[in-house]
């Protein structure tokens, strides 16, 4: 009798230690419980930013070739880390950040050769372009500057930012050398446009520009957008 009690002890103790094992593991490990978990925070800080009224939704369009670096960046503008590798986007990528009354999404649209036809067909709801280059990629920099150029004959006025990518990497090109190469100087004048150095997998030394002042500055232009749009139709008096 005494025997068999012990024997269920074991069992008892076994299957709570094994219980405890798989519940961590669930937590750690399980994509859709930490997308749940990130989720249950991002709707807390929302009613935190928006309270009772709804923040007003702005849209930001990244874009870029292929493996230029446009879904580690959003990645590290949207949670403040970096990471070392993503896979492949096939079709599109969204984060959101909240940012004092607006809720910014960070809408990334592939940049294979058959996603880039798409990509005009998102111009109309957004209010910045982040175009993405790979500073080290000097054989498809044409190609970009094809792609780009073709993107802004069809959105004359939308502010864009270059991110040349990548600058941690020795071989990258220097920011003049990029802003050359994609031929800026055809645009300049003709609407607002920033060039900076970036890196998505560093901390933001050796010239690159932190992800951090490009989350800031992205930020205080959307603000300054709604602030215009308010002035052109100023709230009527009750
Ligand atoms: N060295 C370096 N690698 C990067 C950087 N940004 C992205 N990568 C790497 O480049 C590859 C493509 O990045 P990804 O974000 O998927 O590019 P996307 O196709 O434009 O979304 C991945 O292996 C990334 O880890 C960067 O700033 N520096
Ligand atoms: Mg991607």
């Amino acid at each position: 009798m005494a025997a068999l009690r012990n024997l269920s002890m074991v069992i008892g103790a076994a299957v709570a230690a094994l219980g405890s094992v798989l519940f961590i593991a669930w937590n750690r490990y399980v994509p859709g419980r930490r997308r749940w978990r990130r989720r249950a925070g991002y709707e807390l800080e929302y009613r935190q930013q928006c309270g009772q009224d709804n923040c007003l939704d702005r849209q930001i369009l990244v874009l870029g070739l292929d493996g230029a670096g446009k879904s580690s960046i959003i990645h590290a503008l949207s949670t403040n880390t970096t990471r070392s590798s993503s896979a492949p986007t096939h079709g599109f990528n969204t984060a959101q950040i909240l940012s004092q009354g607006l809720r910014i999404e960070l809408l990334e649209v592939g940049g294979s050769q058959n996603l880039r036809t798409y990509w005009t067909q998102y111009l109309k709801k957004t209010h910045i372009i982040v175009f993405v280059v790979d500073s080290t990629d000097d054989i498809r920099l044409q190609l970009a500057r094809h792609e780009l150029h073709r993107l802004l004959e069809e959105s004359p006025q939308l502010p864009l930012m270059v991110l040349a990518n990548k600058q941690d990497c020795k071989c990258a090109l220097t920011i003049s050398d990029i802003s050359a190469e994609l031929s800026l100087h055809r645009i300049q004048g003709l609407r607002e446009v920033t060039l900076l150095g970036t890196s998505a997998v560093y901390d933001g030394h050796g010239g690159s520009t932190s992800l951090q002042t490009v989350r800031s500055m992205l930020e205080e232009r959307l603000h300054k957008i709604k602030e215009s749009e308010e002035n052109k139709s100023p709230k009527q008096p009750l």
